[in-house]
């Protein structure tokens, strides 16, 4: 068996490692300009040829592709090859518009497998491993990409899907599922429902690898604790593949980008210029090895930073901030940018668990935002502190990490939907009324 932990790729000196991306842009450049007219027509109307591309030094003068392209080009506008040599597709999820279909050849499957083999090592994980895989499997990219990376790297894997938190449970203690891989937010829902049943001491879970949605270190602490196990990192979008693009090492200090498959860039997102290392800007992904959806400099619109300060793990792959949402997350309300992960901070550093719900409206011309988040059980119990004090302590606290007054709720536990997939943190009701 394959040992999906490659140094001889994942510890390059940084010098080959960009000559190795030099040499695969040039190629993929051309490979795209030949066989993608949209691309053509783009890089025709820039200016730029495919000989203009000697490096990645280079990579600043190809025009961007944003997720409006994509749309436009749905289904088959973006393919680079013929529709023949296509095994699969994945798809977004299109809640913010016009889904996005992505296509893969066989040898995408494959790379995209390793990269998720690679961060299930990252993780701790072996053959000797149970692997039990409760991200959506279908269109969603989460369950097939650590399904794939999962027997790459030899575990037994449990293709459970999200749901039926019961199965879930019985699947882990009688099979010993050492491995969790699926939303932040549904590992949390798991960790207090494995606590209410009193069946923490009957799982094996050593390590969870934990994505597809922002989440805080508040929130990571919190499911180490209730699991018992040191919880991953993993990012990634269909668009560039999946699950697998960046992940963890054991040092949880951001995550490793898989520079040998794709370029990461930082650009300001107003102006597209492109920033030093440390800012935080939109990440831009340039993919240098997939085939049949291979994009060039595409906007992600996540926001984060990215470094390349030495990491004690060995990887000289940059490695990325954990992205606080994408910049179509943010709120602008009262005129100030609120970002969920902010609200999650304050109420888990107050001691609340995250089953929270941000409401937005506009009552005449005033932006308004409610915070309802739920009491744990210990603080239903506890009569010294009444709810409304509660109320208060949590308005101090969003008000001095905001700036804004934030009108707060405290409900009863187990009063607000559990998520099973990517939770939905918002209800922007002010969407209503826009054209
Ligand atoms: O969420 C792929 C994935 C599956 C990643 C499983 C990790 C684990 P999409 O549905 O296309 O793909 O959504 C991609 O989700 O642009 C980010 O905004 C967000 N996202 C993904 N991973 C993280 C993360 C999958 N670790 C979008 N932290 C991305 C914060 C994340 N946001």
């Amino acid at each position: 068996m394959k040992n999906y932990y490659q140094p001889e790729i994942e510890t390059m000196p940084l010098e080959q490692l960009q000559a190795l991306q030099s040499e695969r842009l040039i190629e993929q450049v051309k490979f795209v300009y030949d066989n993608v007219e949209f691309y053509r027509g783009k890089m025709d109307e820039a200016g730029v040829a495919p000989d203009d591309i000697h490096g990645i030094g280079d990579l600043h003068k190809l025009p961007f592709i944003t997720k409006d392209d994509l749309r436009e080009q749905y289904p088959y506008g973006l393919l680079g090859v013929p529709l023949k040599d296509c095994v699969r597709i994945q798809s977004t999820s299109g809640t913010t518009g016009q889904r996005v279909v992505a296509f893969y050849t066989q040898e995408d499957v494959d790379l995209w497998d390793e990269c998720c083999a690679r961060a299930i090592v990252a993780a701790g994980g072996t053959k000797e491993d149970v692997c039990h895989v409760c991200y959506g499997y279908g269109l969603f990219t989460g369950g097939p990409g650590l399904n794939g990376g999962s027997h790459k790297v030899g575990c037994l894997t449990l293709p459970m899907s999200s749901g039926n938190t019961d199965r879930q449970i019985q699947f882990m203690t009688d099979l010993g599922s050492t491995i969790l891989c699926c939303t932040p937010s549904y590992a949390a829902n798991l960790g207090e429902a494995i606590n209410e049943r009193g069946l923490k001491d009957q799982i094996k879970l050593k390590a969870g690898i934990f994505g597809a949605e922002p989440w805080t270190e508040e929130m990571r602490h919190n499911i180490e604790e209730s699991l018992g196990i040191k919880a991953y990192d993993i990012y990634g979008l269909t668009e560039i593949s999946g699950p697998g693009v960046s992940f963890e090492c054991e040092e949880q200090a951001g995550m490793h980008i898989q520079e040998d498959h794709f370029i990461a860039e930082i650009i300001n997102p107003q102006t597209g210029e492109v920033l030093p290392e440390g800012e935080v800007g939109e990440l831009v992904f340039t993919c240098i090895t997939k085939k049949a959806f291979p994009l060039l400099r595409y906007r992600t619109r996540d926001l984060c930073y990215l470094t390349r300060k030495p990491c004690s793990c060995g990887r000289t792959h940059v490695r990325m901030h954990k992205p606080m949402g994408r910049s179509d997350d943010m709120m602008v309300v009262k005129g100030v940018n609120v970002w969920p992960s902010q609200i999650e901070t304050v109420l888990l550093k107050q001691g609340y668990q995250a089953n929270y719900q941000i409401v937005v409206d506009r009552i005449g011309n005033h932006d308004q935002i409610e915070v309802q988040v739920e009491l744990t059980p210990e603080m239903a119990a506890d009569p010294s502190v009444t709810n409304a004090e509660r109320e208060a302590l949590v308005v101090k606290g969003l008000k001095s990490m905001l700036g804004i007054k934030v009108d707060v709720k405290v409900v009863e536990p187990k009063s607000i939907t559990r998520s099973e997939g990517k939770a939905v943190r918002v209800i922007d009701k002010r969407d209503l009324y826009r054209d």
